[in-house]
């Protein structure tokens, strides 16, 4: 039954644990992050990011969230698409990025600071190609992945973002695909790289205990009728008799257990 998770009451966040013990593990995401009590490291350079348009990508709705994928072709991993710096000992490449995002009103992201929630949060997800062959190795090491977390709250238009809410009646449904070319994901990030970052997790099952944490403190700006188009998109399949909104799938966070976050920023 291992595939059975979800957002809802029965198969929600809090009964992850019994399909996946590691739910209750030592390093967990999200979290709250409590900004008086991160610890900031002057030993911290700036996180640096480079990312190219890529070609070849795919934008699809996985069941749990919309999800734009980077092609794994020898050429496009052969182009520069990293986060390097900050906490991270070399450059992890980008593989896909998604997003959470709640029902109407201002909850939907999965860390929260001081314990304030934003509207939606993007993940960026990167893994350590320097030190290991495949995503899926880096998926369970401990330094395996990196994710650049963005919040996002409700304002003016985000303009880089159409492309993306334009996108999304082609993959209502779970399970669907379609063509997403030359986006640079470059127009989703704040002015400000000022970050926040932590050892944790993946925030979804099987909530592997391989992530770095980058959260950037400031965040992006998009519309209510963004936003709204994001809550078109629907948790089943078009074959499912049931039609559930995709809404509300993130996880609250979790206990710290004694971790430490490190700030970028006095
Ligand atoms: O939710 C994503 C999940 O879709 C998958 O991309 C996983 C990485 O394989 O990452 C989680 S998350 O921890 O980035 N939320
Ligand atoms: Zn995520």
């Amino acid at each position: 039954t291992g595939n059975q998770w979800g957002y809802g009451e029965e198969d929600g966040p809090s009964s992850w644990y019994k399909d996946y013990p590691i739910a209750e593990g030592a390093r967990q995401s999200p979290i709250n992050i409590a900004p008086e009590e991160a610890v900031y490291d002057h030993g911290l350079p700036p996180i640096s990011l480079h990312y190219d348009n890529c070609t070849s990508t795919n934008i699809s709705n996985n069941g749990h969230s919309v999800v734009v994928d980077r092609c794994e072709c020898d050429r496009c991993s052969s182009l520069l698409t990293v986060i390097q710096g900050g906490p991270l000992e070399n450059a992890y490449r980008l593989k896909q990025f998604h997003f959470h995002w709640g029902g109407k009103g201002c909850h939907g992201s999965e860390h929260t600071v001081a314990g304030k929630t934003y509207t939606s949060e993007l993940h960026l997800v990167h893994w350590n190609a320097a030190k290991y062959s495949s995503f899926a190795e880096a998926a369970v090491a401990p330094d395996g992945l990196a994710v650049l977390g963005v919040f996002l709250e409700i304002g003016d238009e985000r303009g880089g973002l159409n492309k993306i809410t334009d996108s999304l009646y082609m993959v209502k449904f779970k399970g669907t695909v379609t063509d997403f070319r030359d986006f640079n994901p470059n127009c989703l990030l704040p002015s400000s790289l000022k970050y926040w970052t932590y050892p944790g997790s993946l925030t979804t099952p099987p909530l592997y205990e391989s992530v770095t944490w980058i959260v950037l403190t400031e965040p992006i700006c998009v519309s209510e009728k963004q936003m709204g188009k994001f809550r078109t998109l629907l948790f089943n399949s078009e074959e499912e008799e049931q039609r559930t909104r995709m809404e509300n799938n993130f996880r609250p966070p979790q206990p710290l257990k004694g971790r430490t976050v490190r700030a970028s920023f006095k």
